[in-house]
């Protein structure tokens, strides 16, 4: 088997298929051991901010856009009178460079707490579908908004093809092709992309990329409105947005928390496990997803510089929470119950406490620490049950603003 640099963290046999165990949190490439929260932050952290982009996600191009913020509706009397329901568009690009009402936009969807005596926590969340999809049900069952909202929380929303059409050949005019119903989004292709032939090789970014660089535009607009507290901004996302949410959350320090819901391959899920999902399967099916470089690696997983513990700890010290569904198997519940433990030594080291088990919980028996984490009957999909557990985990662990 070919040997990455760096160190090995031994893991029991059952655990992974790809013998050699799993890359060592504290291990650089060049064999230095980081052994101080300073020494992970100058070194190790960055490097695997590295690797992640050049090897899986792309490379998120470091250009700041103008965003101009219109306030489309506001209803203060929605659900009831418990919540002030406000749609906002993101529109981006300077006056001038198209033609109004023809420029790259973003919807959002923001439902905040009526009656709150301060600025809130607010969930922030991609959709699959559309913002109307998650009030009403659509593809799943609608979000709880109503509860959410009751316990204190905000909650904002972007149909994530807004940002990237999940669909490829955009560029070629092709989009219709698709198999995804929203292709709503045009904005990362006319601002970031020429052409579409070399729209992911190598270490250009991919889909992810772009849902994560347009969860922080989101996040852009919240941290300046008064009614929001911008240092409890928590970045939640299901399937192959909670993938986005939790590489959202390793770039942009400002998200205060984040969720993984049923991330599996490319999210929490340990590649080296070879169960579900695999990295041939995903590059395969989806390959517009990664950046190009990734598609090297399957077949390859033991030569992954990385493996998917360490994206969670990307987001440490700040809370995590992972949740699995039982049925879900392709998403590999274990792998991902994994993925969140072997983030722990990171968590330790940065003094803070990591995850409260060694063993994967019971059903229905979540992990209340830091790293959080449950498992529920049931398959693939973010349900009510799922959002209490992260509304628990963020009234437990996002202190309260004084
Ligand atoms: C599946 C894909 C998974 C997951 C899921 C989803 O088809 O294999 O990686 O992301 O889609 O997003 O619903």
């Amino acid at each position: 088997m070919t040997r990455v640099a760096g160190g090995w963290l031994k893991v029991p046999e059952a655990e992974l298929s790809v013998p050699g165990g799993l890359p060592d949190p504290f291990v650089c490439l060049d064999g230095f051991r980081v052994t101080s929260a300073a020494e992970w932050f100058e070194r190790r952290r960055p490097e695997l901010m590295g690797l992640f982009a050049r090897q899986m996600y792309g490379v998120t191009p470091q250009v700041t856009l103008p965003m101009r913020t219109h306030v489309r509706s506001e209803d203060a009397t929605a659900l009831d009178g418990r919540s002030t329901r406000i749609e906002v568009r993101l529109a981006f690009g300077s006056p001038g460079d198209a033609p109004v009402g023809a420029e790259p936009t973003l919807n959002l969807l923001v439902h905040l707490p009526n009656g709150a005596a301060g600025p809130v926590p607010l969930f922030l969340a991609l959709n699959f579908r559309g913002n109307h999809e998650v009030e009403v049900g659509g593809q799943g069952e609608p979000w709880p908004f109503a509860h959410l909202v009751e316990r204190g929380y905000g909650v904002a929303t972007l149909c994530y093809e807004e940002i990237e059409p999940d669909v490829d050949g955009q560029a070629t005019g092709k989009a219709d092709a698709g198999h995804w119903s929203g292709r709503l989004g045009i904005l990362r292709h006319p601002v970031f992309l020429a052409a579409d032939a070399a729209r992911r090789a190598g270490e250009r970014w991919g889909s992810l990329g772009a849902w994560a660089w347009g969860l922080s535009r989101a996040m852009d607009y919240l941290v300046g409105n008064p009614r929001v507290d911008a240092m409890r901004v928590i970045v939640a996302g299901h399937s192959r947005l909670g993938k986005a949410a939790l590489w959202a959350a390793a770039q942009d320090l400002r998200f205060a928390m984040a969720v993984s819901n049923n991330s599996g391959c490319g999210g929490v899920a340990l590649s080296r496990r070879l169960v579900g999902e695999t990295v041939d399967a995903i590059t395969s099916r989806f390959p517009r997803w990664f950046c190009g470089n990734f598609a090297g690696y399957a077949g390859r997983e033991g030569t992954l510089p990385f493996d998917q513990h360490l994206l969670v700890a990307l987001v440490a010290p700040r809370p995590v929470y992972v949740a699995s569904a039982e049925d879900d198997t392709w998403a590999d519940p274990y792998g991902e119950f994994l993925g969140a433990r072997y983030a722990d030594p990171i968590y330790q080291l940065l003094g803070v406490e990591g995850i409260g088990a060694t063993s994967m919980p019971p059903v229905s028996s979540p992990v209340p620490s830091r790293i959080g984490y449950h498992i529920r009957p049931g398959g693939h999909a973010m349900t009510a049950y799922d959002w209490e557990r992260f509304a628990d985990a963020a009234d437990r662990h996002l202190p309260a603003r004084v």
